[in-house]
């Protein structure tokens, strides 16, 4: 496949969709042998089809403020493809959100599902609704009115949304409430459920946690463990929330946070109290980390600047897309860190991946290393399939067999001949293939 055409093609039809261009052409890079080897692919128009939401919803959601005022935003869900399963992935409320994001980050999930092992297909949606500075009640009627044209187009064997950025736990329940409402059904169409009703235990951590063993299994391929390591953090949210969690269970020592106002460095170590407090932070309505440190004065805040100049053993970017650049990524390198894990989705840009497998360290893609989330939330869907709840232990348990699994495949596809793990590539490939091969199976439709 000639892959500049194809891209010179597809960003005619897709004028400005920066995002969204960014992560498929990452994914076509790492196929070109898949491709050649599998030419039944290219005949049946694989990766034209892949590449293109089944279908799109563009809609409008006013709701009225606390003075009484309407306002109005746009909503969106972007069904990307059910080969494998329903429509799955989450809901991101943020300012910056836009259909390339969305087209960028329900194309990862494609990927990122199948690479769970379990049957969920690609999806995601949100709105340009910034919950900053908004009371609880203006979160309600915003997530009413969101819910009154999205249940149309959801359904628990069709498409499951979930949380993403500005979604947790408060937002799915007050999304769930209006959804029971009009379908007069309670069933498992939405995950992060509360504990109380439908949802699962260890999904609010999952991401943090799967993301911290995957980059075990990363560390241990060096026969590393976390234990005594430097470890720096991007953003404040509920990825970087698990994360510190697991990472300070391990032995590990989290010294960053960060926010869209700077980064805050705690040389003493972000542990117990202060891991709680992330959550009040979080559920104060503000998108600032800076409070963090008058809480705590021995951590010094940083203004305006990444956390990548933190020296460090491990990085794990947990806020945003494209937040770490080339020169973050060269600062890292210079200063020892040995293994960086995306929590978030594509926060590395393309060249600051260049910088870190150029020299050879391990470096860990999003779609592979945050599969816990979404893994976290098949488990919940199965769970209320069942009609029943595990504990704790044994969803934990299955996140952490699961992330060996995807660590296995990306070392099975991805390792290169001088034995250096691309897990680029390794993630890309095997995340494809099974989407590929249910394609092929399935006709064209
Ligand atoms: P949260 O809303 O809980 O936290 C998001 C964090 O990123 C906050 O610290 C937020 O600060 C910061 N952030 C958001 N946008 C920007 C921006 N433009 N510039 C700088 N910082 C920003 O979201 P999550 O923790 O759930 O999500 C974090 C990342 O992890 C995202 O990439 C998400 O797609 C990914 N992810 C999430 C999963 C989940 O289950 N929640 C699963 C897999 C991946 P602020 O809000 O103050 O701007
Ligand atoms: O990016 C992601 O994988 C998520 N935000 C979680 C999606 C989900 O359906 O749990």
């Amino acid at each position: 496949m000639d892959l500049e055409k194809f891209m010179n093609n597809l960003e005619k039809k897709h004028p400005g969709e920066v995002e969204y261009l960014q992560a498929v052409r990452e994914v076509l890079e790492s196929l070109e042998e898949v491709l050649e080897e599998n030419p039944q692919f290219e005949t049946a128009g694989i990766i034209e089809r892949i590449v293109e939401p089944d279908r799109i919803f563009t809609f409008k959601v006013p709701w009225v403020d606390d003075n009484g005022k309407v306002n109005v935003n746009l909503g969106y869900r972007v069904q990307f493809n059910n080969a494998i399963g329903p429509y799955k992935g989450g809901l991101r409320f943020h300012p910056s959100v836009n259909l390339s994001i969305l087209k960028f980050l329900g194309f990862e999930q494609i990927f990122k599902n199948s690479l769970t092992t379990l049957p969920m297909g690609g999806g995601k949606g949100g709105s340009d609704f910034n919950p900053k500075g908004k009371s609880d009640a203006e979160i309600m009627r915003f997530c009413q009115s969101f819910m009154l044209e999205l249940w149309h187009i959801i359904g628990p064997e069709t498409d499951v949304p979930a949380g993403d950025i500005g979604v947790g736990g408060r937002e799915i329940g007050y999304l769930y409430g209006m959804y029971k409402k009009l379908a007069r059904e309670h069933t498992g169409v939405l995950t992060g459920k509360g504990i109380n009703w439908g949802g699962s235990l260890i999904r609010p951590e999952a991401t943090g946690f799967g993301a911290v063993y995957f980059a075990q299994e990363m560390l241990a391929t060096k026969g590393e463990t976390f234990e005594g390591k430097t470890v720096a953090i991007s953003g404040f949210g509920n990825v970087a929330w698990g994360a510190a969690q697991k990472v300070t269970e391990l032995g590990g020592k989290v010294v960053t946070l960060s926010g869209p106002d700077g980064y805050v460095y705690d040389p003493s170590g972000i542990s117990g109290e202060k891991i709680e407090y992330m959550l009040e932070l979080r559920a104060s309505n503000q998108d600032i980390v800076k409070p963090f440190s008058f809480e705590f004065p021995e951590a010094r805040f940083v203004q305006g600047k990444h956390p990548w100049e933190v020296k460090c053993d491990v990085a794990l970017p947990c806020a945003t897309q494209n937040e770490l650049n080339k020169e973050d990524a060269e600062m890292l390198v210079k200063n020892g860190c040995m293994c960086v894990a995306e929590g978030a989705n594509m926060p590395s840009t393309p060249e600051a991946i260049e910088v870190f497998q150029e020299n050879k360290i391990l470096f860990g893609p999003g779609k592979a290393v945050n599969a816990g989330g979404v893994a976290t939330s098949g488990l919940e869907m199965s769970q209320n399939s069942m009609k029943l709840n595990w504990p704790r232990e044994e969803v934990d348990t299955r996140l952490h067999h699961i992330m060996k699994s995807i660590h296995n495949q990306c070392q099975l596809y991805g390792t290169e001949e001088d034995g250096y793990i691309n897990y680029v590539k390794g993630a890309n490939v095997a995340g494809f293939l099974k989407v590929a091969n249910a394609m092929m199976d399935q006709g064209v439709i």
